[in-house]
């Protein structure tokens, strides 16, 4: 019996120099956690390797791949456009974080989600078997489940979601509303970030299928679905100790010369319009009108990941906040300060962890996320225990760190007010607060997230076993 996890993407870097293919493992979040799992022999990694492979190098990446434990599934440039920049982009990422009036419910896009998910299914079933424990991730694989339960009846699935579910007003929007669910309950154990997210889901799959809840249990056919809240955790201990190193050191001091009088905050996401990104620099401008004593005193550090800005609205994004600091910077700055130092681009994990570690605030306010990473890797990077959180009530994270200053992303006065507060908050407060938040961020860490789901998948199934015996 093997472990065999599913996901969009491979964990892997690829680099392809003198038309020559090198996988390196990737040290994502989920990566990290999984790792124990997925590393050992006994387990095996199902997924997209990240570019299109021609059919005649095929074999050569599938023996590569199988060095690290890893599988591919190869697809087409098409699919990806189809299946992953539409479907799974233009229509459940808008939807699932509420912003309806982004998605396209294109035929085309549901179409290729559906024959891509099937051909997922086809892969795995090359390394499973029917008494193997399967884990699929996230929102780009909702059939899954269901395509894999038909063919292995008795199969053990758990199935994980990253973003969040909406309620059900919202998901009853989209035309292929029943057909998703039908495939999400193929899997024995559904989890997701927060409680909420699971009481959306509960009620959405009642009312929109024959199927009845007890609790947090659903029953259908014979069968017992059920569905918890699992907040994912970090790499606590990874990113206490790299903000130790020497070389994160002294990047901080090369960082921090010549701005001792200038208190540092911090914003650092993928482009996206979940996060709220304008909203922020909207608050920051605010904060700049109503209180012009911090104006040459603060400096909002705002880095922005490339990310889908082959999507209209990703680029339409992009050029606005490009607008909004060019703006902002021209009528605020002076010689030797300006309010947005704005970065388009990522940064090597050596110097997150020296911003992290340099930052007064952190400015986390996504309009809704389903559990937002970057505010706990803040927390565990602060190892002199200073230094203050201001967290969205929308990110699924502000169930855990309720010591952060949480505040509503739509109010751009709240979080006005919430930067004054950090600005004058003395340092026992932060301290109080911060050893507070990384009790939890080191207890609850991602390998915790990773072994809590599947002990519970193992109970699950052992208990859905013992109800077929009785
Ligand atoms: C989805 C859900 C959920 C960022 N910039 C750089 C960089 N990063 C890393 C951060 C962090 C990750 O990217 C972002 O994670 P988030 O959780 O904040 O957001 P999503 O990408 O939207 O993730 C989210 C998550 O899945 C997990 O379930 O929390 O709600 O939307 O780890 O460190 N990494 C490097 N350079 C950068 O410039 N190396």
């Amino acid at each position: 019996m093997k472990t065999v996890i599913i996901s969009n993407r491979l964990p892997v870097k690829i680099i392809e120099e003198n038309d020559e293919y090198t996988f390196i493992p990737s040290e994502g979040g989920l990566a990290t956690g999984l790792g124990d799992v997925y590393k050992t022999g006994n387990a095996i990694w199902v997924g997209w390797p990240g570019i299109e492979v021609p059919l005649e190098r095929q074999e050569e990446v599938k023996q590569k791949l199988a060095q690290l434990n890893l599988y591919p599934v190869f697809l087409t440039q098409n699919e990806i456009n189809l299946y992953y920049e539409g479907f799974s982009n233009e229509v459940l990422w808008p939807v699932f974080h509420y912003l309806v009036t982004y998605a396209h419910y294109e035929q085309s896009y549901w179409d290729c989600y559906k024959s891509v998910n099937e051909k997922f299914a086809k892969s795995a079933m090359q390394v499973l078997n029917h008494r193997d424990k399967i884990w699929i991730q996230d929102y780009q694989l909702l059939l899954l489940p269901g395509i894999l339960r038909q063919k292995l009846i008795s199969a053990t699935i758990g199935f994980f979601q990253h973003i969040p579910f909406p309620s059900y007003e919202i998901f009853r929007l989209i035309p292929w509303r029943e057909e998703i669910l039908n495939g999400l309950i193929g899997a024995d154990l559904i989890g997701f970030h927060t409680y909420d997210d699971v009481r959306h889901f509960l009620s959405t799959a009642t009312r929109l299928l024959p199927i009845h809840s007890s609790s947090n249990i659903l029953s259908s056919n014979e069968r017992q679905i059920v569905v918890e809240a699992f907040p994912m955790g970090i790499d606590f201990e990874k990113f206490s100790n790299l903000a130790q190193t020497h070389e994160v050191k002294k990047e901080m001091d090369y960082f921090r010369s010549g701005k001792d009088e200038v208190k540092i905050i911090l914003s650092i996401d993928r482009l996206d319009y979940s996060k709220g990104i304008l909203e922020r620099l909207k608050a920051l401008e605010l904060l700049l009108q109503m209180h012009p004593e911090y104006i040459g005193k603060v400096a909002l550090f705002m880095i922005v990941v490339p990310s889908r800005d082959t999507v209209q609205q990703y680029s339409d994004l992009r050029d606005q906040i490009d607008q909004f600091v060019g703006n902002l910077n021209a009528r605020y700055r002076s010689m030797d300060w300006i309010p947005v130092n704005y970065f388009y681009r990522s940064f090597p994990i050596e110097m997150l962890s020296a911003l992290y570690s340099s930052a007064d605030i952190c400015l986390v306010t996504p309009m809704r996320d389903g559990m937002n990473l970057v505010s706990k890797e803040y927390v565990a990077s602060r190892n002199n225990e200073d230094g203050v959180l201001i967290l969205s009530e929308m990110a699924g994270a502000s169930k855990e760190l309720t010591d952060a200053l949480l505040v509503n992303p739509n109010n751009l006065g709240d979080i006005m007010e919430a930067i004054v507060v950090a600005l004058q908050m003395p340092l026992e407060e932060q301290q109080r607060r911060m050893i507070a938040m990384r009790a939890i961020v080191e207890k609850f860490n991602v390998k915790h997230w990773v072994n809590n789901f599947i002990l519970r998948l193992n109970e699950v199934k052992d208990s859905q076993k013992s109800l077929l015996t009785k």
